[in-house]
Order: C-alpha cells, then structure tokens, then sequence
C-alpha cells in the first residue's frame, strides 16, 4: 500500500498544553510521524510519497467538510495573534473561553472582534494549542487524506494517509483534542464525491470520534463507527455514548461502542467484530480507518490495554472487510512505540488482503 506523508507536518508543533489543571508539554508532538516513517523505512509496505493534491481541489475538498467561517479564522488565526501583541510571536494561541453554543446560553451566529472569543468560538479544549505553522501543517495533512482517496480511486486496494496534526475531533467549525482539519472525514466525503455511494468509517482512535460523529450525523450515505474510551470518564467526554444513533435522514447511521478504561484486547477485539457488522450490513463500496495508536498498553494520556503484536491482528480483521480501505494517521502519543504499532496493524491488514 502506498503511504502519504505531509512534509508540513513539522510547521506544526505547540509548546504547551493546558491538561489537569496545569501546563504540560504538548503530547502531540512531530517526532510522531517520524517514528512511523522511519518504521516504514525499516519494513516497507510500498511506496511512500508527498501528495501532489493542487491547493484549489485541497481547498474544494476541505469546504465539503468545514464551513467558511472556521477556515477563513484558521487561515488568518496567527497572523491575528501576532498582530495584537509582536510578544505573541514567541507564545502559542490557547483559547480560554467558550461560547457553550449548544445549551443556547450564549450566541455563536455574531462572529465577535476579539481574537480570544473568536479562539474560543471555533475551539472546544485548552488542548490544541495554535501555532504558526498550524495552517499549512493541517493543510498539508488533508492533502495526505485526499492522495489516499485518490490512489483508493484509481484501484489501489488501500492507502495510507500519514497525516499530522490528526483530525477526528475537529468538527464542521471548531478544533480540538489536537485536531483543526478533520482528514478522516474529507477523505470519506471525497470517496463519496468521488463516484463511491456508501462510505463506512470505523474509528480506532482511543477517543471517540466526536467530530466525524458531528459531521455526518443526519446523513444516511456514510455510516459512522467508532470504538473508544467510555465518554463519562473518557475525553471528549461529552459525545459518544452508546444511545448516539444519529439523526433525521441519518438515524440508525452512527453505531458507538463505548468500553471502560482498562478495557484488553480481547473485549477490544469483539468489539470490533460488532464494529465489523454493522459495517458490512451497511454494504458500503469504501471504508476509511482514523487509525488512532492511542489503544495501546503504553500510551501515556489513554487507558486501553492493547500490545504491539495485538495490531497485527487488527489489521487483518479489517481486511476481513473486503473493502477499498484509506487509512488515515490519528492519535498515537506513546512516541518510540507508535511506528512500530502503526506499520503493524498496516502489515497485518496487507497480508491478509493480499
Ligand atoms: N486540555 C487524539 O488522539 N487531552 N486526540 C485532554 C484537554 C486531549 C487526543 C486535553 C486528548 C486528545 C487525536
Ligand atoms: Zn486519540
């Protein structure tokens, strides 16, 4: 399978994260993709390449999934930051305050003048902080997605989208969870623009999917699965639970599968097994993975227990599938493990699709 990797992916690394109650050093650092491109190096599983998507078919396919308003915020966000203060030049941009939109308590239809509520309105978490680089590096990241679609497109069986920053917690117009441009999602959107008429998307991350979820919620032409962290304990914490179905047009076209903390293999795995039928009873004609390492044993921010050899076996249950596959690159943070973890579940998966 061939491998997509964003070289902008670097432009993009935050200095601190607000995380229990104090500053820490970001979790979702560069050396991630590193360590997966160096594993891919070491066991290749087919060519690995820059994507060649030019910036108006990038911009056309990020405006099927995010709305004006957010990108014209992200686009300009930095240049803003700096401009309130020169200082700002050497500080991330953090948001600190929330419009709490959906409890209708305050207004999100007036797009405010102040940089820091605007922060906020497009933001949900203290997490993710923006950077000057962050633009092009989330631009670059879903250039990644789009060349999977389009290698999957032209008959390729699967591809790899080794995006960075991950994207399955940014929603139509906010980030979060160290997430601005939802690649998982403009890669399901762009098979379906592309000619595919069911997308299925099955979520492995360790964090539920909020924004791929918010997405395609009312919508009956892409199924969205995802398996995760239990939200009442687990972050984001405030979408993911089991009775999430979907809405309108799209009820009965959102499947969660929420597990405890602590949660092994074993039990992950039937979990996915049901993942796998609500799947195939979905007869899609493409399936994309937000392939989150997040799962595994030693992550330091996560509460599954998978092992390394456990991936093999993850990938192999998703060829199992049968499907035109895209693989998209999410969480992972438990750094010198997580190119080991990701080129195995991708092995696992070859082998068994060959
Ligand atoms: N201040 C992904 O795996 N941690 N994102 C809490 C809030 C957020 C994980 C930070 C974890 C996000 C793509
Ligand atoms: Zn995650």
């Amino acid at each position: 399978m061939k491998t997509f990797h964003n070289p902008h992916h670097a432009l993009h690394q935050g200095r601190e994260e607000m995380f229990r109650g104090r500053m820490v050093p970001c979790h979702e650092v560069p050396a991630r993709l590193d360590f997966v491109l160096a594993e891919l190096q070491r066991r290749p599983l087919g060519s690995v390449e820059i994507p060649t998507v030019d910036n108006a078919t990038l911009d056309a396919a990020i405006a099927r999934v995010h709305s004006p308003r957010y990108t014209g915020f992200l686009a300009g966000a930095w240049d803003e930051w700096v401009a309130m203060d020169p200082a700002n030049a050497q500080r991330d941009a953090l948001p600190s305050v929330w419009p709490l939109g959906n409890r209708h308590a305050f207004r999100t239809d007036v797009l405010p003048a102040n940089f820091a509520a605007r922060l906020g309105l497009f933001s949900f978490d203290s997490g993710s902080p923006l950077t000057a680089g962050t633009w092009a590096a989330a631009r670059g990241g879903a250039a990644c997605a789009l060349a999977a679609v389009q290698a999957v497109l032209g008959g390729e069986r699967s591809a790899f989208a080794l995006s960075r920053p991950p994207g399955h917690h940014a929603g139509p117009d906010f980030f979060g969870g160290y997430c601005f441009l939802n690649n998982s999602a403009i890669a399901a959107q762009a098979l379906r623009d592309g000619g595919k008429q069911r997308v299925a998307v099955l979520d492995v991350d360790y964090h539920h999917g909020n924004g791929t979820q918010t997405i395609f919620y009312e919508r009956d032409d892409v199924l969205t699965v995802s398996i995760h962290g239990d939200p009442s304990t687990e972050y984001p914490f405030f979408l993911g639970h089991a009775d999430e179905r979907g809405a309108g047009a799209g009820e009965g076209f959102n499947l969660n599968l929420p597990l405890p903390r602590g949660t092994g293999f074993a039990t992950w795995r039937a979990a996915l097994s049901t993942a796998l039928e609500a799947v195939a009873a979905f007869r899609p004609e493409a399936l994309v993975v937000p392939m989150g390492l997040d799962t595994f044993e030693g992550d330091p921010i996560s509460g599954f227990t998978l092992a390394s050899a456990d991936y093999f076996a993850v990938g192999e249950a998703l060829a199992s599938a049968g499907l035109p596959t895209v693989f998209v690159f999410e969480g992972g943070y438990a750094v010198d493990a997580v190119g080991t973890n990701a080129v195995n579940l991708l092995e696992g998966f070859q082998r068994a699709a060959a």
